[in-house]
């Protein structure tokens, strides 16, 4: 039986910049909800990428005295790179300047245009002459100018495409009425239903202003404007216009995870493209929350940008994986500090986790030279707490309680160390006739930890990895499933662990 698809895409971004520790937050997240349906059966596609296009990445090019596509060429390599070092399994990575997307994105414009959704206008807007720049006017500065030069703008009108988009605002309000899944987490379902009772405005999708972009066919001084080029992205990978058997299989996607600010163009805008289109609206869009420094969201202009390589170098993907998974709540704000992230590498990562392995395989080495003998039934006792865990971790996941599961394997992970503490499997080895009870010691804990491994797989998959090695099973960590974790007592008897080795080591502070 062929398995059940799923297709999840982060946003694409924008290649302005070098990414910093906030975009490196919606990338972990998407990775690990893709690492986990693979765990549990799911055929996945996992889609990030670049959205290169537009007049800002056009006029630094210009300023640095390159073409715009050698300019995002490099940034976009530096993308790749950082998505190489934070382990994210993404099957595609789709670059907006690709000839494979714009072929899309010129044909998607055809049928919507040919279908009369699209029309020529007249764009008026605040101009700043100088920048080449249109601002709305609540983006102008405190004296009403441009927000960049803070020279006087002017209102100036230009040709342009129009979407119309009120002509599918109600069937997109309905549809976000009638499908509490299809937006969350909830509060931002509310502010987009109020945002389309408000009345939707059609939508300027063409520019002639610079030519860094996709040209509109036969239309080519105009080139198409933003969403109508980014949103689309998400169709070219999976087959849309080339391959009907691949675009039947994952669309409608499963989840588009974007930080709050862009959900409305994910669900009003793309709604009414996809409306347009004649084709079925993804099946969830979810809005994340912020990584604030001190309150404030990172960016650039601010000069509080955190940078994800940095932090790689000096602590590990997987440590940092760890922090923002645990520590922000999805769909909230949450503070990135650097103090909180090595109290958390040392307490959960190398005291507990790092610990509970290493006490377990010394004392297997130690007292059975390194062999797992057999248990006896009645005296398994952490057997219960194991499989509790994993039923209840599966029901976290599967609502995206990412950071709850984190939680809940640390709480288990916790009690496997108090499990050692409570047997005390020192003094179960200087008794001859409590030999039995010091096998099914070591033999529960090596177990919990077979277990553990595979349900940290989708947060932290090197130390999943190294934890399957030094048990000893490695040969087992590509091919594991979920279904793995919900037996207890997979490990042989006469099955010989490997020698501890350090997983974290403590940060001095
Ligand atoms: O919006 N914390 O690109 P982008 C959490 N190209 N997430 C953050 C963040 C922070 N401090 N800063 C940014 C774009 N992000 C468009 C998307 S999709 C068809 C086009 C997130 O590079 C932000 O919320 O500005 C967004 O989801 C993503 O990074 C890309 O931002």
């Amino acid at each position: 039986m062929s398995k059940p698809a799923y297709y999840i895409t982060t946003p694409i971004y924008y290649p302005s910049a070098k990414l910093h520790i906030g975009h490196a937050y919606c990338t972990t997240i998407a990775d690990t909800i893709a690492r986990y349906k693979r765990l549990t059966g799911y055929d996945v596609f996992f889609l990030t990428g670049s959205d290169e296009h537009g007049q800002k990445i056009q006029r630094t090019a210009e300023a640095q005295g390159i073409t715009p596509i050698e300019y995002v060429d490099k940034i976009v390599d530096s993308f790749k790179e950082l998505w190489r070092r934070l382990n994210i399994s993404n099957d595609d990575f789709i670059r907006t300047s690709e000839p494979r997307h714009h072929e899309v994105v010129q044909e998607i414009f055809r049928r919507i245009r040919d279908k009369g959704d699209i029309y020529k206008g007249e764009y008026t807007g605040l101009y700043c002459t100088p920048c080449e720049s249109y601002w709305t006017e609540i983006q102008l500065d405190e004296n009403g100018c441009c927000p960049d030069c803070h020279r006087p703008v002017e209102k100036v009108s230009e040709e342009a495409y129009f979407f119309k988009m009120s002509k599918y605002a109600d069937a997109v309000l309905k549809h976000i009425e009638d499908n509490p899944e299809f937006l969350e987490p909830k509060s931002r379902r509310n502010e987009m239903i109020n945002f389309i009772k408000q009345g939707l405005e059609d939508l300027c999708v063409s520019r002639t202003s610079f030519n860094w972009g996709i040209p509109v066919p036969d239309d080519e001084k105009h080139v198409i404007y933003v969403w109508f080029d980014a949103l689309t992205n998400y169709l070219t990978p999976i087959g849309y216009l080339d391959d009907a058997e691949k675009f039947a299989k994952y669309w409608p996607a499963d989840l588009h995870l974007v930080g709050k600010e862009i959900v409305r163009f994910h669900t009003i805008i793309w709604g009414c493209i996809l409306m347009a289109l004649g084709i079925e609206l993804p099946k969830k869009v979810y809005g994340h929350g912020w990584l604030v420094i001190s309150g404030d969201k990172m960016s650039k202009s601010k000069g509080n940008v955190v940078d994800p390589m940095l932090l790689i170098d000096e602590f590990s993907a997987d440590a940092i994986r760890y922090f923002l998974l645990r520590e922000i709540v999805l769909g909230q704000d949450g503070n990135f500090n650097r103090d909180a992230l090595i109290q958390r590498i040392n307490a959960d990562l190398a005291n507990d986790l790092g610990n509970l392995l290493h006490r377990t395989l010394n004392m297997i080495n130690k007292f059975q030279k390194g062999s797992l003998l057999e248990p006896n039934e009645d005296t398994v006792s952490l057997k219960t707490e194991a499989l509790d865990t994993v039923k209840e971790y599966r029901a976290l996941m599967d609502n995206l309680q990412i950071s709850d599961a984190v939680k809940l394997v640390w709480k288990f992970i916790t009690r496997c160390n108090k499990y050692i503490d409570e047997t005390a499997p020192w003094k179960l080895a200087k008794d001859e006739t409590q030999k039995q009870a010091l096998i099914n010691v070591l033999y529960n804990l090596a177990e919990s930890l077979r277990i553990i491994a595979i349900l940290i797989s989708p947060f932290m998959p090197t130390t999943s990895r190294r934890i399957f090695e030094q048990l000893k099973i490695a040969q087992n960590f590509d091919t594991m499933q979920f279904a793995d974790a919900e037996i207890f007592g997979k490990l042989e008897n006469n099955h010989v662990v490997g020698k501890p080795e350090q997983l974290f080591p403590r940060i001095e502070i």
